[in-house]
């Protein structure tokens, strides 16, 4: 099973490549774009991202707060070449963590062409859309309104939707879309070129994102933590790679699980370390196919009290 996906992952590399070669021929970026993703926890942008990359950059679950960090998608159309920068959804914080998640916002929104305001189909600004709004106002950025998750309502909703929201703001834009099925996701990227400016190529062909593979494979096993874990546990966790090393056709890796408590330690592994194996075998399935090698991954629980609340231990996370 696995063999067999690991196949399918290097054939789908070297056709990419291959894609990425032929555009190459024939036309040359002359243009590049950057633009943030942003918007409140849940409504699709790590699901938006990944259907810009044409491939898995950014973890994806149905619990809010799953991105911690900004993640870059690389996409070039025509003769232009667009970055994306997913962030954390904007939110109350009530952690360390959790400011820092909202600076991440703070900082992509400063310093970009434009700004992608991510919102469910629902004609009402919430709380932090009008938080994000008045950011963008403040910035002077021009900002697309990206209405997602069309697929579960009427389209006329759109309309409803729309209006509520140039009540708030002018926006450039307004698109709607699907991220899951990626309907409307090639015609907001048309829409988008027209931000990008002229400039070089600021990334290789064939390149979808910036985040090393450690960083992705830390993040396969914390999306396996928030899938299978329940309530505020999987949140208070943290993985840090220990060991990477490529041998051949076979990938060894080390990943410590850190977490809040030792009631949660017990819970994370499991009687008779059935949830950690678990996990393990969920996060090992989803790495080969990313790396496209067999991989033998080693998994540690270890308690860090308050993690969270500390800006030291938030830093040895490499949320700094
Ligand atoms: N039906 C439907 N569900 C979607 C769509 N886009 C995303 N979802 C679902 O919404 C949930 C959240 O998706 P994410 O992409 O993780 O959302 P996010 O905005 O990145 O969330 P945070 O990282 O927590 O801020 C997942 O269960 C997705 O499958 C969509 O277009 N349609
Ligand atoms: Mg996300």
């Amino acid at each position: 099973m696995s063999a067999r996906k690991s196949a399918a992952a290097v054939r789908r590399e070297k056709e990419r490549k291959l894609a990425a070669k032929e555009a190459k021929q024939e036309i040359k970026i002359s243009k590049n774009g950057m633009f943030a993703i942003t918007g409140r926890p849940n409504v699709g942008k790590s699901t938006l991202t990944n259907a810009i990359a044409g491939s898995k950059v950014a973890i994806v679950t149905n619990k809010p707060q799953t991105t911690r960090n900004r993640i870059t998608a690389i996409r070039n159309v025509g003769s232009c070449q667009m970055v994306f920068m997913d962030t954390p959804g904007f939110h109350k914080a009530r952690s360390k963590l959790g400011e820092y998640m909202n600076n991440v916002v703070n900082e992509s929104v400063a310093d970009v062409d434009a700004v992608l305001l991510v919102v469910e189909p629902v004609a009402e600004v919430g709380i932090p859309e009008g938080m994000l709004i008045e950011k963008i106002r403040d910035a002077g950025i021009p900002a697309v309104l990206v209405i997602n998750k069309m697929d579960t309502v009427a389209r006329e909703r759109m309309l409803e939707v729309v209006e509520a929201y140039s009540r708030e703001y002018e926006f450039a834009e307004y698109v709607p879309v699907s991220a899951k099925t990626g309907e409307g996701v090639n015609m907001l990227l048309e829409i988008l070129t027209r931000f990008a400016q002229d400039g070089p190529q600021l990334f290789p062909d064939g390149q979808i994102s910036d985040q090393p593979e450690r960083q992705i494979v830390a993040e396969i096993v914390r999306e396996k933590l928030l899938v299978t874990l329940d309530k505020e546990i999987p949140h208070g966790t943290a993985v840090a790679v220990e060991r990477f090393e490529e041998n051949g056709r076979v990938t060894d890796i080390a990943v410590t699980i850190y977490c809040e408590k030792e009631s949660h330690k017990g819970i994370i592994i499991g009687r008779h370390g059935a949830q950690l194996k678990k996990i393990g075998a969920l996060a090992r399935a989803d790495i080969e196919n990313f790396l496209g090698t067999k991989v033998y991954l080693e998994t540690w629980v270890k308690v860090r009290e308050n993690w969270r609340q500390s800006a030291v231990q938030l830093k040895n996370f490499g949320y700094n």
